[in-house]
């Protein structure tokens, strides 16, 4: 039994769902934290599911930070949402408290476990079955960057430090390189060859983030697919959900992550990295979506630099699971050996793919502004 379903019961106590709790399972594809869909029955009333979580500690050293931030942002969001007449319950996540009224509960091996009411009515999408539900996804990240232009930063904690600084993360990989504690750096002599081979690039959008010439932002920072639930009728982006890392940051990171993930031809973790093609009509598909939700909120600096995001992001998350697996796969969960690895790999040959289609990425985004 892993460590989450040892703690399981401790935190079905802590909350107070309203109901007779029917059972609890774990539930969805992230790679972070331990999710688990709790079912309940109010009386005679339809059976009611929640979402409840262990938040990492490998990923998060301060739980009560990313709740505060979390608490903070939902509720402007359900300002906002309502005030323009939308359906809060449904267009933003909502913190379900605990007993004691916090926002978090901590079992008694020190983990903290958070519960949201489950968004009923959507689908969550670990590939874009069809271009059209890309761009929703795409829509939906760039609301939300918007609705969320007059929050204030300075509120916001930072609940993982230099999450998205590039010559941070390939600073980690060269001392995760150099401690080869699992005895694995012999097995990736060409991906540390192509990482190293592209280090100037990993300070791109930094420097020019210092030269003032990309504004900072409050961003979501996590923008991948399944990290927004699309309506089940309407196939609309409804729900940004997973917002552990809002934070200020770069539009144009929240633009790449997505990238990364959605205009891939395959799985994040396909073995055969033959397979793996960046697709550029699903990048445009979706740059066109994301700066229509956004609003027209960009500058023109940011517009240039999408590319940028897309590759950086793309190339940071190849470090982030190599030097995990190099570190014994302690941070991104796994379900197989090797499979860390794998993902850097497809990280690689995706950036090696856009590169060779750097030309037309821009010449996209010049289309479209
Ligand atoms: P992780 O940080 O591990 O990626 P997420 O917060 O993204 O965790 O949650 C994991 C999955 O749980 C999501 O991809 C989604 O399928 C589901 N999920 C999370 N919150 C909700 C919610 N409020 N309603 C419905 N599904 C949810
Ligand atoms: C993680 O939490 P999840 O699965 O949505 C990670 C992202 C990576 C992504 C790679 C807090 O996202 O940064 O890009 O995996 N989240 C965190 O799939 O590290
Ligand atoms: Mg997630």
């Amino acid at each position: 039994m892993s460590r989450a379903e040892q703690y399981l019961s401790e935190a079905l106590e802590a909350f107070d769902f309203g109901g007779e709790l029917v059972g609890a399972v774990r539930y969805g594809h992230g790679h972070i934290n331990d999710t688990f869909v709790v079912h309940t029955q109010p009386g005679e009333d339809p059976c009611r599911r929640f979402i409840l979580q262990r938040i990492s500690s490998a990923a998060f050293k301060h739980p009560e930070q990313v709740m505060s931030n979390i608490v903070g942002v939902t509720r402007y969001l359900g300002g906002k949402i309502a005030a323009a007449g939308g359906d809060p319950e449904r267009e933003t996540m909502s913190v379900w408290a605990a007993r004691d009224g916090g926002s978090y509960f901590t079992d008694s091996e020190g983990s903290a476990w958070r519960c949201y009411p489950f968004i009923e009515g959507t689908v969550c999408l670990q590939r874009a079955d069809t271009p059209e539900l890309f761009a929703a996804s795409g829509y939906a990240f760039g609301r939300f960057q918007r609705q969320l232009d007059g929050y204030p930063a300075d509120t916001l904690y930072e609940t993982i430090p230099h999450f998205h600084d590039t010559v941070d993360r390939l600073r980690k990989l060269k001392a995760a390189v150099e401690a080869d504690s699992e005895g694995r750096v012999s097995e990736v002599g060409p991906e540390l060859d192509f990482v190293y081979k592209r280090e100037a690039d990993c300070s791109v959008a930094l420097d020019a983030l210092a030269r003032g010439e990309l504004p900072l932002r409050v961003t979501h920072n996590d923008t991948k697919l399944n990290n927004v639930l699309i309506d089940r009728e309407s196939g609309r982006g409804i729900c940004v959900i997973d917002l552990d890392t809002v934070m200020p940051g770069l539009a144009i990171n929240d633009f790449g992550d997505s990238i990364r993930f959605g205009a891939n031809s395959n799985e994040e973790d396909e073995p055969d990295q033959s397979k793996v093609h960046f697709d550029l009509g699903l990048y445009e598909v979706y740059t066109a979506a994301f700066l229509e939700g956004a609003g027209g909120a960009l500058t023109d600096a940011e517009l240039a630099y999408l590319p940028w995001g897309a590759k950086l992001m793309t190339l940071e998350c190849g470090i982030r699971f190599l030097t995990d697996y190099l570190e014994g796969d302690h941070y991104f969960h796994t379900q197989r050996p090797r499979q860390n690895l794998d993902r850097a790999r497809t990280q690689f040959k995706l950036v090696q793919d856009m590169e060779e289609q750097w030309d037309a990425m821009r010449a996209a985004v010049e289309k479209l502004k």
